[in-house]
């Protein structure tokens, strides 16, 4: 590992490891050489004596945290009776400690933990306290970022942690915890010595050609290298839903004046959200709204109808729908089957498909099917195909018929949007995935690295091609796991955790 103990590691420092708030109680957490120094100099037991460095190793103490400077010199040497009344101007708490000593402990330093109750005021007085005898104040997330320098946890479990304080929902929760018990970390070191058995393999052949042949070696590589590029693309798919289970899917609802995107999001999001007339240009602004669909959550921006305006407010809205349209995940373009296909709808479906041909998905829905319809699937179908090139390699269109009014199709459509991102799937079958677009942008740089080995293949290139680019692949996939990554890569890591952890 490129990473080292440095200076500040050597360091003692503390936090508040519990929320601050009104609580029944509250965790001060100090970590580092002088850790024990500090409870020494700040605890006392029931009859004043200290003793915190002969205590054993994961064991708890009730006492007092007592202000020092209050107390006369040499005091801690003997019994006192009465210790409680005699310098009750010196206890600050009634506390409980507990000791770890390295490297046992979740930072692998010596750490000491200080349960005293909670409140604002006295959790920042005890803290202080501590800050006074001996440590300095932790910045975010340096507890964890110590058990990754001390080579307790890899970056990714790191990750979860930080992860699984934040989860707001259960499947987070349940990911992050699986993160955590290093099922992705396992998954990329198994990937990782793939790769780093065939580098050595190349090595050695090339040092020591009597031994070992490259004869076929090539074609035996490239069917290896395919395998790894499917596997990696096949966690970066599940990766990309599964950022959808935590955080949500950004969707936008567009189509031209009066096609019912504002009934949409109100149906949707099950009360009269927006407003809806029959008069054509009645959204103006972009309006947004969460909405729980089934596994997942959908986070809707209803838009104003995209159309050619002189109004100046409308033309602002238009423009507006269109940023919007470049954020989304998932497209629902509105057609209205009772005015039929004009040249607008076309100029949507234009801006839609290069969306789609990015990855974006999209469900074209074609609204008011109580009414007697001037367009059919196939039509809408026909708007997308006349430009096949941008087609190819993007994410297909799923074409539905729907009534907001009458109720048609919109269970499927409900349906439509689970299948489409393949939530079900993934939260029923504990499939690995990446939970950070860190990770994803090393897996995505692996896979590239990857395709590059192949196609060098197919050009008949030499081996020291191959080592080269799967050297990168190698190093990509190890900053998943954090080894060799560069120091300030560390820093924004950890700086994104809470204080205290
Ligand atoms: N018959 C019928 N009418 C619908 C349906 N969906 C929406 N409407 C009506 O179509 C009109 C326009 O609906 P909105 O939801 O305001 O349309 P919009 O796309 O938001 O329109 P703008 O905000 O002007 O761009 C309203 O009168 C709705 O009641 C449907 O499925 N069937
Ligand atoms: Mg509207």
């Amino acid at each position: 590992m490129a990473l080292t103990y440095n200076s500040q590691q050597n360091e003692t420092i503390a936090a508040i490891a519990t929320g601050i708030s009104e609580s029944g109680i509250g965790i001060i957490r100090i970590s580092g050489p002088e850790a024990i120094e500090v409870g020494e100099r700040i605890y006392r037991n029931r009859k004043g004596r200290s003793g915190v460095r002969s205590w054993k190793a994961n064991t708890i103490h009730f006492g007092y945290i007592v202000d020092p400077r209050l107390l006369p010199e040499g005091e801690a040497e003997e019994d006192h009776d009465n210790f409680t009344s005699e310098y009750a101007s010196a206890i600050v708490d009634e506390v409980m400690i507990s000791i770890m000593r390295s490297p046992h402990s979740y930072t692998t330093e010596d750490t000491i933990e200080i349960n005293c109750h909670g409140g604002v005021y006295l959790m920042n007085r005890v803290l202080q306290l501590v800050l006074d005898n001996g440590c300095r104040m932790a910045e975010p997330g340096e507890f964890t970022k110590r058990a990754f320098l001390g080579g307790r946890i890899d970056l990714s479990r790191a990750e979860a942690v930080m992860d699984l304080i934040r989860s707001q929902n259960e499947f987070s929760r349940r990911t992050s915890l699986a993160q955590l018990s290093g099922s992705v970390s396992g998954k990329v070191r198994e990937l990782r010595e793939k790769i780093l058995y065939e580098i050595a393999f190349i090595e050695s052949a090339l040092d020591d050609p009597e031994n070992y042949s490259l004869d076929g070696y090539p074609e035996q590589l490239r069917v290896k290298c395919d395998v790894l590029v499917r596997e990696l693309n096949h966690i970066l798919d599940y990766s990309k839903s599964g950022r959808v289970l935590k955080e949500g899917i950004r969707t936008v609802i567009v189509g031209k004046p009066n096609a019912g995107k504002s009934s949409l999001l109100n149906y949707l999001s099950g009360q009269e959200r927006a407003i809806v007339t029959d008069v054509a240009g009645t959204t103006r602004d972009t309006l947004e709204e969460s909405v729980k669909l089934g596994d997942v959550v959908l986070n809707l921006t209803d838009t104003a109808g995209i159309h050619e305006t002189q109004d100046k407010v409308e033309k602002i809205g238009v423009e507006r729908a269109k940023e919007a349209l470049d954020r989304a995940d998932l497209i629902l373009f509105l057609l209205d089957t009772s005015a039929g296909i004009d040249a607008e709808d076309r100029e949507i479906a234009e801006l839609i498909q290069r969306k789609t041909a990015g990855g974006t998905h999209c469900l074209c829905l074609l609204n008011k099917s109580d009414l007697s319809p001037k367009m059919t699937i196939a039509d809408a179908k026909a708007l997308f195909t006349s430009n096949d090139q941008i087609l190819t390699g993007g994410t297909p269109i799923k074409f539905l018929m729907i009534s907001i009014t009458s109720g048609e199709g919109l269970e499927q459509f409900r349906h439509q949007i689970q299948e489409m991102f393949h939530t079900g799937e993934i939260a029923a079958k504990n499939e690995i995935f990446l939970s950070s677009l860190r990770e994803m942008r090393e897996a995505e740089s692996a896979r590239d690295s990857l395709e590059l080995v192949i196609s060098s293949i197919d050009q008949g290139l030499s081996e020291d091609f191959f080592s080269i680019d799967l050297m990168n692949a190698y190093t990509s996939l190890g900053r998943i796991l954090g080894e060799a990554v560069e120091d300030d890569l560390v820093e924004e890591i950890f700086t994104k955790f809470c204080l205290g952890k």
